[in-house]
C-alpha cells in the first residue's frame, strides 16, 4: 500500500490527450468468425474507457485529461491521476482560489472549473462513474507549512433522487472516524437546497459552497479559498477545513479528491 505517496506534481507538459482507438481493435481470431465489418466500425468510437482506473490497466502511464464513457451514460472529460499502481479519477481540486465555488446546485451537479487546475467534477458525472459500486475515496489536504494529510475510505453515492447521498461503506480509522463521527449516510447540500441534519441552520449558507454537510462543523473543501485567517468571524466560517486535523478556522492551501473502484483485485 503506498496510499500515502507525495501527490503527483501537476504536469507541466499537458500530455497530449489520446482518443481511445488503439486499444479496442478486434483480433484477427475475430475476423474469422464472421463478424461483419460495418458492425465492428461502428462499434469502434464507443470503446472509452469507464473510468480511468481501466484507462490505466489498457496501459495508459501518465497523468492528464481524457475522455471517459461509463455503461449508459454519454462521454465526458476527467482528469486522470495515474500512479505506479493504479488511475484514479479527480472529482475535485483546489489549489489556488481562481475558481469560486459558492454555487448552488446545478452547478454542483454539473460541474464547474478547469479540469487542469481548480474544479468540481460534478454530482452527476459523479454518480456515473460509480454508479451501484464501491469506490474508494482518496482525499489529500495541505496546509500553509507544508504538511499534508490523506484520508481514504471506501464509499458509494446515490443519485439525484437521493440528494447524491454519500455512503461510508467498511469500517473508520483514524482520521476519518474522528472528522464524521456517526454519520454514515449524508446527502449532498448548497444553500438552494438544503438536506443537511441541522434543522434549524442551512450550513451551506452558513458556511459557503455546497457538500456532504451534518450538522456543519465537521468538514467543507467545498469553502471558500483563504490565504490567511480571514479577521472576520463570518468569513473564518466560510474557509476550506477539516475541522479534526487542522481545525475549524484554519483555511488548507490545497485539497483533492479522487475515486477508484474498490476490491481491484476482482477485475480481470
Ligand atoms: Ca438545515
Amino acid at each position: 500500500m503506498s496510499w500515502g505517496s507525495p501527490r503527483s506534481p501537476q504536469p507541466i507538459c499537458a500530455p497530449v490527450e489520446v482518443p481511445w482507438a488503439d486499444k479496442g481493435q478486434p483480433s484477427l481470431a475475430l475476423l474469422g468468425l464472421g463478424a461483419t465489418l460495418s458492425s465492428m466500425a461502428l462499434s469502434f468510437p464507443a470503446e472509452l474507457p469507464q473510468d480511468c482506473h481501466q484507462l490505466f490497466l489498457a496501459g495508459q502511464q501518465s497523468s492528464g485529461v481524457f475522455q471517459v464513457q461509463p455503461a449508459g451514460s454519454q462521454p465526458f472529460k476527467v482528469y486522470c491521476d495515474m500512479t505506479t499502481e493504479g488511475g484514479w479519477t479527480v472529482i475535485q481540486r483546489r489549489t489556488d482560489g481562481s475558481v469560486d465555488f459558492d454555487q448552488l446546485w446545478d452547478a454542483y451537479k454539473n460541474g464547474f472549473g478547469d479540469l487542469r487546475g481548480d474544479f468540481w467534477l460534478g454530482l452527476e458525472k459523479m454518480h456515473r462513474l460509480i454508479q451501484e459500486g464501491r469506490f474508494n475515496l482518496l482525499i489529500e489536504l495541505e496546509d500553509w507549512e507544508g504538511n499534508s494529510q490523506v484520508i481514504q475510505f471506501v464509499f458509494s453515492l446515490g443519485g439525484e433522487s437521493t440528494a447524491y447521498t454519500l455512503s461510508l461503506l467498511g469500517p473508520l480509522s483514524g482520521e476519518l472516524e474522528n472528522a464524521i463521527g456517526d454519520f454514515r449516510q449524508l446527502p449532498f447540500s448548497t444553500r438552494d437546497r438544503d438536506h443537511d441534519l441541522k434543522a434549524d441552520t442551512n450550513c451551506a449558507k452558513h458556511l459557503s459552497g455546497g457538500w456532504w454537510f451534518s450538522t456543519c462543523g465537521h468538514a467543507n473543501l467545498n469553502g471558500k479559498y483563504f490565504r490567511s485567517i480571514p479577521r472576520q468571524r463570518h468569513e473564518r466560517k466560510q474557509g476550506i477545513f477539516w475541522k479534526t486535523w487542522k481545525g475549524r478556522y484554519y483555511p488548507l492551501k490545497s485539497t483533492t479528491m479522487k475515486i477508484q473502484p474498490a476490491a481491484l483485485e476482482a477485475e480481470p
